[in-house]
């Protein structure tokens, strides 16, 4: 791939797609092609710190509209695709799983047979260095117990909806590789937390709830364990991945960062304590709630990502107490953008109780 490659990023007006796109333009001599359908969790103001450069273009696309896809590829004729859209929340895939089987896996075939059918037409030094990269969660692995951790060879066995959708979209993204030859990299990722996340997921959900004085809601008994990773350092792994990945591969990206919800919770809950503290002093911690577990919620998630480690020099760089603070610290400083993206979208209520 040249210095100045023509990049796709899927999903670059949400939470991960938004970073790469920010580091692409920021940091690389990139010109970006950011393919959003904006859902409700896509907003274009997560690009706006660099929606001016002339190397980065906005194309509004579902990408699961093969004539779209196809006349994006001949437009631009890209050097590599950073996949990224996707239905990505499980408690709404609870809800409903068809948006999730229709984005992340018939979404997934047609922009693979839409590079396919572009990659075709390549030769020479552009064919060579053409890269598809597929990205994924750790939740396809399904749930561990309280010992171990997902390697890039542990069988798929996806609890929910969302992670039986990601699941397929990989088995497709691995048959186009095999079947056709299209230089395909796979990445399964842990939980990403930091700037512009949509308040669904956990942190912000804690940061917001906090805030407004309502019940901070805790799945279960709050034992549950996630392995936190920063979005930046996300961002720079998918980007190592596609320059220096060996074709064909799946790398694990995790961020060495085990933490049970409820340490998640009370952690946020301190940091507000200090930097907004409640009008009576008391903690914020009494706002914290045990509500009805997630139907199928996965115990434990790790990921050995020792292979992306040796193989491409990557680790992550943000430690998780710097990290949760930058992101508290974000939260609180941009109230405005979360209340923009829920209006007429989210009014935070629980979702995913299946009933
Ligand atoms: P997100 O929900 O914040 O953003 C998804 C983006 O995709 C939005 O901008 C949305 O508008 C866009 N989109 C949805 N359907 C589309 C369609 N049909 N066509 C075009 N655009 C569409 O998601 P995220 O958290 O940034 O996740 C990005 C990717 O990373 C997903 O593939 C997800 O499975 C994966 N991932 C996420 C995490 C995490 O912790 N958030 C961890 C591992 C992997
Ligand atoms: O209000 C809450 N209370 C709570 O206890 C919410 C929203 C979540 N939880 C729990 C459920 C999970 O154990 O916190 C943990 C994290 O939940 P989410 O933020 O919904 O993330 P998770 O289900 O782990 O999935 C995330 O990481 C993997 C992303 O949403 C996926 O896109 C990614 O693939």
């Amino acid at each position: 791939m040249t210095d100045t490659p023509t990049l796709f990023v899927t999903g670059g007006c949400g939470f991960i797609g938004s970073a790469v796109v920010r580091q692409l333009i920021s940091e690389t001599d990139a010109l970006v092609v950011n393919i959003d359908k904006l859902t409700y969790a896509g907003h274009r103001s997560t690009v706006q710190p660099v929606a001016d450069s002339d190397r980065y273009h906005f194309a509004r696309a579902d990408v699961a509209d093969a004539d779209a896809m196809a006349r994006l590829f001949d437009q631009f004729a890209p050097d590599g695709v950073l996949h990224l859209a996707a239905e990505s929340h499980v408690d709404r895939s609870i809800d409903g799983p068809s948006d999730f089987i229709r984005t992340n896996i018939v979404g997934t075939y047609t922009l693979l047979e839409a590079a396919r059918q572009y990659y075709r037409t390549l030769g020479g030094p552009k064919r060579e260095g053409f890269r598809f990269l597929h990205v994924s969660t750790d939740e396809v692995y399904g749930t561990l117990g309280d010992e171990g951790a997902f390697t890039e060879t542990t069988p798929y066995d996806p609890s929910s909806p969302y992670s039986a959708s990601k699941a397929s979209a990989d088995h497709l993204a691995r048959a186009w590789h095999r079947t056709y030859g299209l230089p395909v990299l796979v990445t399964n990722c842990s939980n990403n937390y930091g700037p512009y996340q949509f308040p669904e997921k956990l942190m912000p959900v804690v940061i917001l709830k906090a805030l407004v004085g309502d019940p901070i809601p805790v799945y279960g008994t709050g034992e549950n364990v996630r392995d936190w990773l920063y979005v930046d350092d996300h961002a720079r792994a998918l980007r190592r991945v596609l320059r220096r990945g060996t074709v064909g591969e799946t790398y694990n990206i995790g961020g060495k960062s085990e933490k049970q919800n409820i340490a998640v919770v009370r952690t946020i809950c301190r940091l507000l304590d200090e930097r907004a503290p409640r009008d009576d002093g008391t903690p914020y911690a009494e706002q914290i709630t045990f509500v009805d577990d997630r139907p199928g919620h996965d115990w434990r998630y790790a990921i050995d990502c020792s292979k992306i480690e040796q193989d491409l020099g990557w680790t992550p760089e943000e430690t998780f107490e710097s990290g949760v603070a930058r992101t508290v610290d974000w939260y609180l400083a941009h109230r405005e953008w979360c209340e923009r993206v829920l209006e007429d979208r989210y009014a935070m209520e629980r979702l995913g109780t299946a009933s």
